[in-house]
């Protein structure tokens, strides 16, 4: 039997920031390797231990296995994929997300294959030739390795580096929904229940930002915004209503962009009682839109407004003025829609005094949620290349954390102790 296994290497620290979601990435290839008839497995490690997972995959017998990396699990994908070379040493270890995109090469030397970017329809087709053609691991070579897009291999006898694809829009609405089978919903939902009130899980709708934030790294979806099928969206939402879900994260990048699409979205969800909460530009909101959001079930909006300072936003590249932010915090209250707002502190090039006017604005806003965090330089952002010293061996699976992790101008120990005043005064005036 031909089977695939795909494992999420994230294993739950119940740290109070902690945000628990099924991975996406995982459902999303799931969909199309069922749709191509491959027995295929999601190992979801957040509820688990690593002994119980090693233990599970080791029972499954996979003959590929798919595992998911980013800048916070890169530990733990090396750790799984060494444990599984030692027992399952003719199973495929293949590497895939957001980290193998942006540095294939440092995955290429433990892993057999790395898939770069958006794998929907590269890795399922690899899977299904290499069962068909009954290849095994030491026999790679004699598949047509350079039609997959995004696959890169190096190893003594191959050596693959295939360009990287954005599926245009046709492509995308024409893929099957996240399979969300194999998730322990009932978990997700209880830790859910016992935080939030709520029992919320993610979505995503759009794929790519046209927008070029210094900070912000899209490795993998990029540059150019895809729409999907809005009938498929309302499919999607009905299956994880019947899951028992009650509330949306919608994780696209920005799901304001696209006006039509938002008030279309909008008009479909009015009446149908679950609530959502989105990320949003600050450009482009207006009182209609807002009210239209409200009307849909959008309870909640997050705002990346950064700054308090106009030079600092420059600095960021945003694309957005200060003005503009103001406003969009003010239509989104007027709606009834809660506002939560992101800012960072200590960005390369802003002063002290620029970092008082973001502390400033932070308490002088009607926000009802607030957050800051220190400039974190994404492998593949523009600030990552312009600061000097990152240090990769820092542990950035810490999330939130008041922790450099490259030599800044600024004393963390302050910019904490300013947070955490600001904090304070924040929870005094609500
Ligand atoms: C939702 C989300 C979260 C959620 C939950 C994540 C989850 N459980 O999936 C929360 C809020 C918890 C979160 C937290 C963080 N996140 Co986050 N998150 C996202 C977001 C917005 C959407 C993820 C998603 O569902 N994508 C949709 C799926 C379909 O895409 P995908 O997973 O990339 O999968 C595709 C490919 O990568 C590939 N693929 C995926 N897996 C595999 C496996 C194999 C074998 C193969 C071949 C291919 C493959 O195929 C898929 C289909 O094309 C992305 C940005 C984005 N637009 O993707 C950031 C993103 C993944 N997050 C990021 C970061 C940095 C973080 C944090 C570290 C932030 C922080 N400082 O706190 C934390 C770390 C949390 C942790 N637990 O480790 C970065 C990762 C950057 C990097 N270079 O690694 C991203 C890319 C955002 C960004 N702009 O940089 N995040």
């Amino acid at each position: 039997m031909s089977r695939v296994a795909m494992v999420f290497p994230y294993f739950r620290t119940k740290s109070p920031m902690e945000i628990l979601f099924p991975p996406l990435g995982a459902a999303s290839l799931a969909g199309q390797l069922r749709k191509l008839r491959i027995e295929t497995r999601i190992f979801d490690c957040t509820f688990g231990t690593v002994r119980q997972i090693h233990k599970a995959l080791n029972a499954y017998q996979p003959d590929i296995v798919g595992i998911y990396s980013m800048v916070s699990l890169t530990r733990n994908t090396f750790q799984i994929a060494e444990m599984l070379r030692a027992s399952l040493p003719d199973s495929l270890i293949v590497a895939g997300g957001p980290l193998p995109t942006l540095y294939p090469k440092r995955y290429a030397r433990q892993f057999d294959a790395v898939f770069r970017g958006e794998s929907d329809l590269s890795f399922p087709r690899f899977c299904r030739d290499f069962f068909e053609q009954r290849i095994s691991r030491e026999r790679l070579g004699e598949l047509p390795l350079d039609t997959y897009e995004g696959l890169f291999i190096q190893d003594h006898e191959l050596e693959i580096d295939n360009p990287t694809v954005h599926y245009t829009e046709r492509n995308v609405q024409s893929f099957p929904l996240p399979d969300r089978s194999d998730f322990n919903h009932a978990a997700y939902q209880k830790v859910w229940l016992q935080k939030d009130g709520s029992k919320t899980t993610s979505i995503i709708t759009t794929l790519g930002c046209p927008f070029s934030c210094d900070f912000c790294s899209r490795p993998v979806f990029g540059s150019v915004l895809r729409l999907r099928n809005l009938d498929a969206v309302f499919e999607e939402i009905e299956q994880i209503r019947l899951l028992g879900y009650d509330s949306l994260w919608i994780a696209d990048d920005n799901f304001t962009l696209n006006l039509p699409y938002l008030k279309e979205f909008c008009r479909h969800m009015a009446g149908r009682k679950i609530n959502w909460s989105c990320l949003s530009r600050v450009t482009g909101i207006d009182a209609g839109t807002a009210r239209l959001m409200k009307e849909a079930g959008c309870q909640r909006v997050y705002l990346g407004l950064e700054t308090g300072s106009q030079a600092t936003l420059q600095l960021m590249n945003k694309k957005a003025t200060l003005e503009e932010g103001i406003n969009a915090v003010h239509q989104f209250r007027t709606a009834g829609i809660e506002v939560a707002a992101f800012f960072i502190v200590g960005y390369p090039g802003e002063t002290v005094s620029s970092i008082e006017e973001t502390f400033r604005l932070a308490l002088t806003l009607p926000l009802d949620y607030i957050s800051f965090n220190v400039p974190f330089p994404l492998p593949g952002s523009k600030l990552f290349d312009r600061v000097s010293g990152v240090d990769e061996a820092k542990d950035w699976s810490k999330e939130n954390e008041v922790t450099f992790v490259y030599r800044s101008e600024f004393d963390a120990r302050w910019l904490g102790r300013r947070i955490r005043q600001t904090m304070r005064a924040f929870a005094e005036k609500k």
